[in-house]
C-alpha cells in the first residue's frame, strides 16, 4: 500500500510512511506549514505553521495507534452519528461513529491558491458494512498559514436521511490556567455533568475542573487566548453545537489511552451537528461541515 501511494501520488511537499503497527501517515512540509495525517481514521494528527513553535493539535502520549480504535489527539472524525449511537441501529456500536477507527483511502493532492489540499474518504466496503452505503463521506484539508477542515456528506439513497456529525478537536494548551475563551457568554448549553440540564451562564467558562458542554446555539468566531504560547486560536464554523470537554484528573486518570496528567496540556473544542441539531439531507443532497482553525500570536 505505501509504495502505491508513493506511485500515485507524488508530491514534493508530501512523504507517506508507515509505522510499526501498520498504520501509514502523509508527513507534510510545506513553505507555510507542517501537518501529519493518518490515513487510518482519516485524521488529522498534527498542524503547525512555519510562524508558530508549538503544535496546534494535543495527541496523547499513551493514545491507541492501532487499527479497530481510535487515536485520541488531533481531529478525529465523528460521523455518522455524535455521541452515542442512535437506538435503532443493531448490534453494539462505537460511540462517536464508525469512521475514526476505519481506513480511508486518498482520494487526490493538489496545490490549490496558498494551500496544500488534500482530500478522503472512508473506505466505501466499510462504510457499507455498517449500512451506510446510501452516504458518501469526503474529507477535505487545507492547509496553508491557517487550517481548514470541511466534511462533505452525499444522500445516494431515495429516502431523507438523517444524521449527526462532529470534528472532535483536541487543541494544545501550554496549561489550563493560561486560557481565556471567548464566544460562549451568555448562551445555552446542556451539561453532560449535570444530566444534561440545559444552563445559561453569564460569563465566559473557565477550565478550573471536569468541563462537558453542549452549547446550543451557533457559536460563530470563538476565541481561545493562550497566555502561555503567547497565541490566539480562531474558529469560525458552520456547525450548528460546539462541545468543550476537558475530562479533568479524576476521568483522566481511568483512561487508558489519556497520561493521568494530561488534561492539563489539551481542551476539546468540537463543532458539531448533533442532539437537536442533527442534519437531514434529502434525496441526492449534499451538505458540508466545515471549520477553520487559525492561529495568531498575541
Ligand atoms: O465530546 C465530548 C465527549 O463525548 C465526552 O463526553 C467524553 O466522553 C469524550 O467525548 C469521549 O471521547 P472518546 O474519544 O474517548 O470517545
Amino acid at each position: 500500500m505505501l509504495e502505491d501511494l508513493q506511485q500515485r501520488f507524488p508530491h514534493p511537499d508530501v512523504a507517506f510512511h508507515q509505522d510499526a503497527n501498520g498504520l501509514i501517515y502523509l508527513q507534510v512540509n510545506t513553505t507555510h506549514c507542517d501537518a501529519l495525517i493518518s490515513l487510518y481514521a482519516g485524521q488529522l494528527l498534527s498542524f503547525r505553521p512555519k510562524n508558530q513553535q508549538q503544535d496546534l493539535f494535543f495527541i496523547s502520549k499513551q493514545a491507541y495507534k492501532s487499527q479497530g480504535k481510535a487515536i485520541k489527539g488531533g481531529v478525529p472524525v465523528c460521523w455518522p452519528w455524535f455521541g452515542d449511537a442512535p437506538a435503532t441501529l443493531p448490534g453494539k456500536n462505537p460511540a462517536h461513529g464508525f469512521v475514526r477507527s476505519q481506513w480511508w483511502t486518498l482520494k487526490s493532492i493538489e496545490n490549490k491558491e496558498d494551500n496544500l489540499t488534500i482530500q478522503l474518504n472512508p473506505k466505501a466496503e466499510a462504510v457499507a458494512a455498517a449500512g451506510f452505503g446510501h452516504l458518501s463521506l469526503t474529507l477535505t484539508l487545507r492547509l496553508g498559514e491557517s487550517c481548514e477542515l470541511i466534511l462533505e456528506t452525499e444522500n445516494h439513497s431515495q429516502e431523507h436521511v438523517s444524521l449527526s456529525q462532529g470534528f472532535h478537536s483536541y487543541f494544545l494548551i501550554s496549561d489550563v490556567k493560561n486560557i481565556e475563551l471567548q464566544g460562549f457568554a451568555g448562551k445555552n448549553y446542556l451539561d453532560k455533568t449535570k444530566n444534561f440540564a440545559e444552563l445559561n451562564a453569564a460569563e465566559e467558562p473557565l477550565i478550573d475542573q471536569e468541563i462537558d458542554r453542549i452549547y446550543l446555539e451557533c457559536v460563530e468566531g470563538i476565541t481561545m487566548i493562550d497566555k502561555g504560547f503567547s497565541r490566539r486560536l480562531t474558529i469560525h464554523s458552520n456547525s450548528a453545537n460546539v462541545v468543550l470537554w476537558n475530562p479533568w484528573q479524576e476521568k483522566a486518570a481511568a483512561m487508558a489511552d489519556f497520561g493521568d496528567s494530561e488534561y492539563l496540556q489539551m481542551l476539546c473544542i468540537e463543532n458539531i451537528h448533533a442532539n437537536q441539531a442533527n442534519i437531514t439531507l434529502a434525496p441526492g443532497e449534499r451538505m458540508c461541515l466545515s471549520a477553520h482553525f487559525e492561529l495568531s500570536s498575541l
